[in-house]
């Protein structure tokens, strides 16, 4: 989910809009991604879930450039033979509880069956650009900091384990013909068929979720569209650019991450730039960097590409006003932000801290403006907890928004699953009063087309870990 920048001036609509011809869509290509390898593997590396400690001091070995594994305990020489047997055994037992458990299609196969464990694969490991150097002292009390807690990191990683396998399922099936609404309703049934949680009963939802509306964006549609109850079906097409973009979060931990399909070859170059511009800031981002610079090195790569579509070529343009954000527990947009474009921010980032960093690559303006509609809610995290408002159903409204969202953003299909009825007089009172913050669909000029691609990763002490990071993108 994007947070939208702060308003610059620039408010000129539909202005020299590039025209884009009606013409029949051009057959072939298949969707990015949707060969991704099978391994809905339990019990990686020592088996044993939380690492124990056998006394050397040394539980933190990280490989780098190991990625989408758990890595191996660290093994010392004089044991490494015992250890190798000892995983032999274990691996055998693996490959016949993999036979029992894999993930269904559509997914419904909770994670917890998938790995008895208890324990999900790490994320990426990717070391920092400036190679930091940390006594052994300091490795232990950083051990100590909550973002190196073993409980913290499998939250995280077990909702990023759940975003694989559900656009896994996407990108597999996703198809022309479908419409907006059955994929949305696939996404959402699949994450909460994978956490074993319908989020039914009130506080359920806050132990594990979708971390705000699935976004399913088409062609200008740039960020915010959500399919909302009883409006017209919209069906996909084959010459469309789709952008999927759901979060799953686990205790309020909200792993938030997207990317683009598309039918046609056409297109391509525009998700190759949103890529590896995505990419690019991912790699540059680090303890202590600023984020201008990490902002100009994804300027300059999104800018780099050109795409020709039906004849006009285009350079991709990033939008200048929505970014990427830190995230903290239960609330997607943490207050520092990472645009696609060079300022003069010279707020650093720090370690600790989650970051998404999305990049949004435009064919039209590069500007996003508000369209119609609503994309969805969220409690204003500043608003004390008892608010006087005016309207009996706002009060109550208000009650059921906490006890099933807390802070996450949340649309109309997740209110109405609950049973919700009749709720927006009361929402409607609840935003005036600013209890509430309303979102709505975000777009360039009609016959621009947009792609995203967004990662979450963590800053550790010792390197990021790309959770959300799959064989996919
Ligand atoms: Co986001």
């Amino acid at each position: 989910m994007g947070t939208r920048a702060p308003e610059s001036g620039d408010r000129r609509l539909h202005g020299d809009s590039p025209s884009l011809d009606e013409q029949p869509p051009v057959c072939g290509g298949e969707p990015r991604g949707s060969h991704m390898s099978r391994d809905g593997d339990g019990c990686l590396g020592n088996g044993g879930g939380v690492e124990e400690s056998d006394g050397d001091g040394e539980g933190d070995d990280d490989d780098d450039g190991d990625h989408g594994e758990v890595t191996p305990a660290s093994v010392d020489a004089g044991t490494a033979q015992k250890k190798r047997k000892r995983r032999n055994k274990k691996k055998s037992k693996k490959t016949k509880a993999n036979l029992l458990a894999q993930q269904s299609s559509p997914p419904r196969v909770p994670l917890t069956t998938l790995f008895p464990c208890g324990s999900y694969p790490q994320g990426e490991v990717q070391s920092y650009q400036d190679t930091a150097r940390i006594s052994a002292a300091e490795t232990r009390y950083n051990s100590r900091r909550h973002w190196e807690d073993e409980t913290f990191l499998n939250n995280y990683r077990k909702a990023a384990e759940v975003h694989r396998q559900t656009r896994r399922w996407v990108q597999e099936t996703a198809r022309p013909g479908q419409s907006l609404q059955d994929i949305a309703q696939g996404i959402e049934d699949s994450v909460r068929a994978l956490l074993d949680n319908a989020g039914l009963e009130p506080g359920d939802g806050l132990k594990s979720g979708m971390g705000f509306p699935t976004g399913l964006c088409l062609n200008h549609q740039v960020a915010h569209y959500t399919p909302n109850p009883g409006q017209k079906t919209v069906v996909l097409e084959q010459q469309d650019v789709l952008t999927v973009d759901f979060g799953v979060h686990v205790n309020g931990w909200i792993l938030d991450s997207a990317f683009t399909m598309a039918f046609d070859p056409t297109y391509d170059n525009l998700l190759a730039a949103v890529k590896d511009a995505t990419n690019t800031g991912v790699k540059t981002a680090g303890i202590d960097v600023r984020i201008s610079d990490v902002s100009a090195a994804i300027q300059e790569v999104m800018e780099s590409y050109e795409v020709e579509i039906r004849g006009k070529t285009y350079r991709v343009k990033p939008v200048r006003n929505l970014s990427g954000h830190n995230i903290k527990q239960y609330r997607i947009h943490g207050g520092k932000s990472i645009p696609f474009v060079k300022t003069r921010d010279q707020t650093k980032m720090e370690e600790g801290e989650v970051f998404a960093i999305e990049t949004f690559g435009t064919t039209g303006r590069g500007y996003i403006v508000d369209d119609v509609g609503v994309y969805g809610y969220g409690l204003n995290h500043d608003a004390p907890l008892r608010v006087p408002v005016p309207l009996s159903s706002a009060k109550g409204l208000h009650k059921t928004i906490r006890e099933n969202f807390g802070t996450l953003v949340f649309c109309r299909r997740y209110l109405e699953r609950l049973g919700v009825d009749k709720y927006l007089a009361g929402m409607n009172c609840l935003v005036q009063q600013g209890v509430v913050e309303e979102y709505v669909p975000l777009m360039d000029v009609k016959g621009s087309y947009s792609a995203q691609f967004e990662h979450t990763f963590l800053l550790r002490q010792t390197h990021k870990e790309i959770l959300s990071r799959g064989d996919d993108y």
